[in-house]
């Protein structure tokens, strides 16, 4: 009988417990009451009183031996289930990356041209997107029949009654309502979306951003728009930069002008973007004309007023050297996310 259990604590010592349901096999085979464990122990009874001492020694180590096996496999297959099965975290794994987004760039340029403006006394504001002909034409002095009002031009929003309603195809809108409501001196910017009927393409979209910009008090001049705007243009793209003025025509200004400045990619010198003459056009500007004054009750006598409106596309695009204005639409990752630097 010392031999079969010498055996039997040989094969116990070979045995590996990974699995629960083998933990559950081994002890079924040596420590349930059918096993072989138990049968050993009623054999041993029937031993001979001489023979006792030696095979009970025996025989406990080897009981001890299988309940030992069996803790220890019970032992193991708890740390692992922590580690790996259960919802407890490991907290000695690295973190999820924290994924930060970042601004739009025309954000990022809208912030920068209305701090600028900040910085010398204009105010910020802003109005409706849905507006009336009086606010977006009339109070602006656009003939009934200019062209900018016709359909090819004008959103025009469905509506019932005799009231038209329209996308704004520009901010000046908000500054009317400015001047309906204030008295001058008034020193004011007007950032915002604006709304156009053209052929979707590189150059142009039916939809972009604008910065209007309008000062009206007593003997306002053509001087002070000039200097305004090239402290605007250095601020905005650095102290090399040139301004000049070329005369255009606006319904609304009278003097008008365009401003060009020196083209960022060339230097003046010369380029495809700005068709070799070095210069670049970024914005039309000029002095209210009375009758717009006159149509918001100001007084055209006492006072005169300058204005300015330009793209916030067209200043992003030359600042950061993009060439294609759809890309401000179409929320491509690949594109916004080479702005994370920016603030
Ligand atoms: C352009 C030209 C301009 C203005 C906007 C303005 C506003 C009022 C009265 C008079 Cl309330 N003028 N704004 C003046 C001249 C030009 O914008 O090419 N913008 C992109």
């Amino acid at each position: 009988m010392e031999d079969k259990i010498n055996s039997f604590l040989e094969e116990i010592k070979g045995i590996t417990i990974q699995a629960e349901e083998e933990a559950e096999q081994f002890r079924l085979k040596y420590l349930s009451k059918k096993g072989i464990i138990t049968a050993l122990f009623d054999e041993f009874k029937t031993l001979p009183p001489e023979l006792r001492k030696t095979t009970g020694k025996i025989l406990n180590e080897l009981k001890q031996a299988a309940e030992a096996k069996l803790v220890e496999a019970k032992a193991v297959q708890n740390s692992t289930s922590n580690t790996q099965n259960s919802k407890l975290p490991d907290l000695s794994l690295p973190p999820d990356p924290i994924n930060l987004g970042s601004r739009h760039p025309i954000s990022v340029v809208r912030k920068q041209m209305t701090d600028i403006f900040n910085r010398i006394g204009f105010v910020v504001s802003e109005g409706p997107e849905i507006e009336d002909d009086w606010h977006n034409f009339g109070a602006l002095n656009f003939p009934a029949d200019h062209p900018a009002r016709d359909m090819q031009d004008t959103f025009f929003v469905e509506s019932e009654g005799a009231d038209k309603w329209l996308l704004r195809t520009h901010t000046s809108s908000v500054q009317v309502r400015v001047m309906e409501n204030q008295k001058p001196p008034i020193r004011t910017i007007s950032p915002g979306r604006v709304y156009r009927n053209e052929t979707i393409s590189a150059r142009a979209h039916c939809q972009f951003h604008q910065v209007e910009g309008l000062y009206i008090d007593e003997g306002v001049s053509f001087a002070d728009l000039k200097q305004t705007l090239y402290y605007f243009v250095q601020e905005m793209f650095g102290d090399k930069i040139e301004i000049r003025f070329r005369p255009s025509f606006f319904p609304f200004t009278e003097p008008s002008a365009e401003m060009d400045i020196t083209c960022l990619i060339c230097e003046g010198k010369g380029c495809p973007v700005c068709k070799h003459s070095g210069w670049v056009e970024i914005l039309g500007c000029g002095m209210v004309h009375p009758n717009v004054l006159d149509n918001c009750k100001i007084d055209s006598t006492k006072y005169t007023g300058y204005a300015f409106g330009m793209g916030i596309e067209r200043i992003t695009m030359l600042k950061f050297r993009i060439n294609d204005l759809r890309l401000f639409f179409e929320n491509d990752m690949r594109f916004l996310s080479q702005f994370k630097s920016v603030l």
